[in-house]
């Protein structure tokens, strides 16, 4: 795919597209410009006044990506990989949100995106073989295709805690930051939740605020990132044969390109281990996690490096007491998404920041002036709220999607998601997700994943258009295994101990499922292109 060969195209008449695409994040953007590739008419729906997706939302401080830039960015345009320079060793959310906009102009893809839309409803009508797709303007359009490139983490979740709405300062979600920022110079603030988002902004915002508040119900593990400005000569050598470098990431475990060390935990002397981990944490970022290929099986293996974060709290928290409540226990390290900072342990040295334990000290209610917790009230003149997401389902859920038989995707999905490899659910014709749950998505570098996904979807639109097919739909087999494989990988694993997003854990209610497929992204890549080369067995084709 070049730019060249996205042939110019106006805004397709509401009457019929050969495709609708709802979000306009990495996914959306990118599913546009393959369709237009293949003269197909599109139109993207997209709620956002923008382009980028988890970078239009997630404004909060030190918000920031941990792969790093040269990975984290689109790999379909060599031009485009090689023009853009990112300027630091992981990049802040301002530089992707430009990186985002920047793709949207020079493909031009705004055109055929409506903003400030949101898709309210779809609709299979097994008469027409068509999608009929509703915004909360009103609008209607049908579609032969429905791709979902809705996101994992796009539907922001506030707790249920009560009195809320009496509070009366202001209230922040870190996905939903307002555009002109916030100034917290002088106030009094609460940040409840220590998952990734929070533990980037609490270090940024104790440096500006008064006081700083932090309310942690469960402590994560963190490893430093070692940012740094970009390195002229790594990015050098990442340019040089970008497509080589890329096609090497495609097939990692998390289509990641990183140091993986084969070994067992368990097989090298004590001294050899710290000596691994010493070196990883010194490096910084996620790839401690693959300081030793058997983390995430072995329970004791795992200890071992849960052991060695720890002991790194306790070095770099002053007070004992605060480390104790600051370092993690009673799951395994990774099973909740692993975290990355800048200076997160250290800012609870600081004279002007709290920890508050909320397992000691419950939070009951939200006040006028502030959090109640069972030890008392806390005044403070503003609320972050740092809680998550309802991930990988939430965004399809909350849209009122029928398929066959007016079955709606909520209810199909009542206890967990159940796909086909992920792309798609049985009793919903050309109906797709982009990384949804059953693959590898979430657990990946998710511009791979995206990637890996629309090219497959584009291919199979190319495959249906060439033999005059009209639907593709995944056979309720077909899918049955698929679900069985993916608990069955994932029951092989340690993730199923946590209480994490990924297991829905963090939803009161949520079935308790582990969501993304965890066989690994070359695996899953291999099996996803042997299953179109086959002519798509597990999928009817009519
Ligand atoms: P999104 O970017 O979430 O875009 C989905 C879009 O769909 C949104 O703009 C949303 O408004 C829109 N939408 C949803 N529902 C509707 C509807 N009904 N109607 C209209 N529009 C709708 N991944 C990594 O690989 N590495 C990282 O370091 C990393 N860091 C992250 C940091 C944060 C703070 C967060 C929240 C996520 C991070 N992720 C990271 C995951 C990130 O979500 C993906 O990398 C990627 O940006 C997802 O792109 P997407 O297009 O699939 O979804
Ligand atoms: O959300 P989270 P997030 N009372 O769900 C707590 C990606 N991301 O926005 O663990 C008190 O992880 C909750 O506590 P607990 C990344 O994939 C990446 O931080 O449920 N606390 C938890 O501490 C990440 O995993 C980056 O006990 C409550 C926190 O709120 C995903 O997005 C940066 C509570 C929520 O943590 C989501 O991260 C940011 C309550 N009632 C995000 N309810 C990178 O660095 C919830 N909590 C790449």
């Amino acid at each position: 795919q070049t730019f060249a060969q996205s042939p110019a195209r106006t805004m397709p008449p509401p009457g019929g597209v050969d495709a609708v695409i709802v979000g306009a994040g990495f996914a959306g953007m990118y599913m546009l410009h393959r369709l237009r590739g293949l003269g197909l008419s599109a139109v993207v729906f997209e709620q956002g006044t923008d382009v980028g997706g988890t970078w239009y939302w997630n404004r909060y401080p030190g918000a920031r990506c941990d792969v790093e830039s040269m990975q984290y960015s689109y790999s379909f345009s060599p031009e485009l990989q090689q023009d853009w320079q990112w300027s630091e060793r992981f990049s802040a959310q301002p530089e992707i949100l430009r990186y985002a906009q920047h793709v949207a102009d020079r493909l031009d893809l705004r055109r055929d995106i409506r903003f400030e839309t949101r898709v309210t409803s779809a609709r299979f009508d097994e008469a027409a073989n068509r999608w009929t797709v509703t915004t909360d303007r009103g609008e209607t359009v049908t579609a032969r295709h429905c791709v979902m490139a809705t996101g994992c983490l796009s539907s922001a979740r506030l707790p249920d805690i009560a009195g809320l709405e009496g509070f009366q300062g202001a209230t922040y979600h870190t996905g939903h930051w307002p555009h002109e920022g916030v100034d917290f110079a002088g106030k009094r603030v609460a940040v409840i939740g220590t998952g990734s988002s929070a533990i980037q902004a609490i270090p940024v915002i104790a440096r500006q605020a008064a006081h700083l508040t932090v309310f942690q119900r469960t402590p994560n593990f963190s490893i430093p990132s070692r940012n740094a400005p970009m390195d002229a000569e790594y990015e050098g050598w990442w340019k040089s044969d970008y497509e080589a470098h890329r096609a090497k990431a495609r097939m990692m475990r998390t289509g990641i390109l990183y140091g993986l060390n084969e070994k067992s935990a368990l097989e090298v002397t004590p001294a050899e281990r710290q000596a691994e981990y010493e070196a990883r944490w010194a490096r910084g970022g996620t790839a401690f996690m693959a300081s030793f290929a058997d983390l995430i099986t072995n329970r004791d293996a795992n200890d071992t490096a849960a052991d060695f974060v720890r002991d790194k709290i306790r070095g770099l928290v002053k007070d004992p007491a605060v480390a104790e409540i600051l370092a993690p226990k009673g799951y395994p390290i990774g099973t909740k998404r692993i975290c990355v900072d800048t200076d997160y342990f250290e800012t609870f040295n600081r004279a002007n920041v709290t920890l508050v334990d909320v397992r000691d000290a419950p939070i009951e209610a939200i006040t006028a002036r502030g959090v109640r917790t069972r030890h008392g009230e806390v005044e403070v003149d503003a609320i972050v709220f740092a809680t998550g997401f309802d991930a990988m389902t939430g965004a399809l859920t909350r849209i009122d999607i029928r398929g066959r038989g007016g079955l709606g995707l909520a209810e199909k999905w009542e206890d967990g998601p159940r796909t086909y490899l992920g792309l798609m659910t049985a009793g919903f014709p050309n109906l797709f997700m982009i990384t949804g749950p059953g693959s590898p998505s979430v657990l990946s570098n998710m511009i791979v994943s995206i990637e890996q996904h629309v090219d497959w979807l584009a291919d199979c639109f190319a495959h249906l258009r060439a033999r005059g097919l009209e639907t593709i739909e995944a056979t309720r087999e077909a899918e049955d295994q698929w679900v069985g494989h993916v608990n069955e990988v994932a029951d092989r694993t340690l993730y199923p101990a946590a209480n994490s997003w990924y297991m829905g854990a963090n939803i009161p209610g949520k079935p308790r499922v582990f969501m993304p497929y965890i066989g690994g992204v070359g695996a899953y890549r291999e099996k996803c292109a042997e299953i179109a080369a086959q002519g798509y067995p597990g999928f009817r084709l009519a």
